[in-house]
Parts: C-alpha cells; structure tokens; sequence
C-alpha cells in the first residue's frame, strides 16, 4: 500500500485572495507530490513497506524521515485553514489558550513572533506537552512528535508557501493565515484528541 496525496479539503480557489490558485497548484500539486512519490520510492520494496506514516516518522533518519516528515506537515496543514476562517476559538480551546497565553491576543503576538523568527525554512506549532499548550518552531522537515509534543496548529513557513502570494513578506503572510485563514475547528478537534 502505498502513500497518496491527498485530495485538499477545500478548492484550491477557496482561501482566495489569501491563498492562491496558483500557491496550491504548486505547493500541493508539486511540492507536497513530490514528498509521496519519493517517499513511496524510498519506501517500496524495502524493510519499511507496509509501515505507517506515524511509524516511519518515529524510526526513520535522514531522507526517509524528510519526505515522510514532509508528508505528514502538509497533509496537516491543509486541515489548519478554511474558507472565511479565522474568527476566535471557543469552548474549551478559549479556556486553554487563555490559562497558558493569557488570551488569543498574546497568542497570536507570540506564535506570530515565533513564526517570523524560524530561520530559513521550517514550521511554526501550537502544540500540547506536558498537559499544557506551547509554541514551538521545527526547522526543515521536523515536528513537535520528534520532541515529545503533540501538534494542534501548523504555519508552514518555507517561502515556497507565501512566495506566490506575498513575495518576501513572511509577517503579512503570518497575519493573514491567523486573521482569515486559521481554522480553529480543526484545532479544537486535534485539543480533543490529545486529551
Ligand atoms: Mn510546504
């Protein structure tokens, strides 16, 4: 069984003017296919056939992490945005972003910060450890599971997500995917799950 890209959650016009047609025929159509045809290349046939993506992502080292790694970023990425997203958290997301940042405005000022300050290419993370939410930032094609954490939010911060869109201007990009683009469903959702 091998891995397949998968279908995005929206049209690839959907988050426009946010987020282009043409970013997504890329960064979906190019970039994150390029991760699962090589990961199934790297895969298929050998010791690592069969295994799951949560599995190779725990063993593997080198490129085989990378595109497995690459694969899972991205599918998840995709499920962090929508149509008219944005807005504020509720229930009981509201109640643990409030305990552990103080409110969605202190939120958003550190994830931003963090966001802008990942050097080169990488992912900036709201996550859960240790019974509490915390920012973090992965360079390349690292993740919060690597590090003990479980992930609720991803920003892909390579310029080859913004660049299309925003040319050099990682901050105005930042600010869109929190003000119109985030979905906090899908954060909610992933706070369930993590317990
Ligand atoms: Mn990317």
């Amino acid at each position: 069984m091998s891995f397949e890209l998968p279908t995005l959650p929206y049209d690839k016009t959907a988050l426009e003017p946010h987020m282009s047609a043409e970013t997504f025929d890329y960064h979906h159509g190019k970039h994150h296919n390029a991760y699962v045809t090589k990961l199934n290349a790297l895969t298929e046939g050998s010791e690592w056939a069969g295994k799951s993506l949560d599995d190779i992502i725990a063993s593997a080292e080198g490129g085989l992490f990378n595109q497995a790694a690459q694969h899972f970023n991205h599918s998840f990425f995709w499920k962090c945005m929508k149509p008219a997203g944005g807005g504020e958290p509720t229930g009981a997301l509201a109640d643990a972003i409030k305990r552990d940042f103080g409110g969605l405005d202190e939120f958003n000022a550190a994830f931003s910060a963090a966001a802008a300050g990942q050097f080169g290419s990488g992912w900036a993370w709201l996550v859960m450890r240790g019974g509490k939410l915390e920012i973090m930032t992965t360079g390349n094609a690292d993740l919060p599971q690597k590090h003990g954490a479980t992930p609720l939010l991803t920003l892909d911060v390579w310029e080859h997500a913004y660049y299309v869109d925003y040319r050099n201007a990682r901050p105005k990009y930042i600010e869109t995917f929190l003000s119109k683009l985030i979905n906090w469903d899908f954060v909610a959702e992933n706070l369930g799950n993590a317990g």
